[in-house]
């Protein structure tokens, strides 16, 4: 199956850099930044630079190099946040939410890490 990517979705737009954002931390193929609306007192979506519409064009698309630098770029926020059980964090979320029973809002992969708070319980 073909994926069709709206260049035009607001995190497209974020990237070439036509309207800022909060900047958590940007590598070399991954972007991060605060939500506009937190729901945490740690809210960060965390987007691929490339062009996936969503978690599973992503994990079957994208290159080993940008899987393994989102992936580890989401690691290095949650350590960097202090919200890692391992060291002193209390946990988190990650949440991708994917296509119209997703409910996902902007077609472009992001991956939000919610933390800071204990969150409820969420399976819906
Ligand atoms: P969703 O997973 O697609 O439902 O979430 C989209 C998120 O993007 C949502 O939490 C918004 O608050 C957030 N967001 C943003 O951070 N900046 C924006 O300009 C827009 C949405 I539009």
């Amino acid at each position: 199956m073909a994926y069709a990517y709206d260049t035009n979705n607001i995190f497209a737009r974020i990237l070439r850099g036509e309207i800022p954002c909060n900047k958590v931390t940007e590598t070399t193929h991954t972007l991060a930044f605060h939500d506009i609306a937190p729901q945490a007192p740690v809210h960060v979506l965390v987007i691929p630079k490339g062009a996936y519409v969503n978690a599973d064009h992503f994990a079957l698309e994208a290159s080993e190099a940008e899987i393994v630098d989102f992936t580890r770029t989401i690691g290095q926020i949650c350590k960097e946040m202090d919200l890692c059980p391992g060291d002193s964090g209390q946990g988190y979320r990650l949440i991708a939410n994917t296509g119209e029973a997703g409910v996902q809002e902007v077609p472009h992969l992001h991956v939000h890490i919610l933390g800071g708070r204990v969150l409820g319980r969420m399976l819906q």
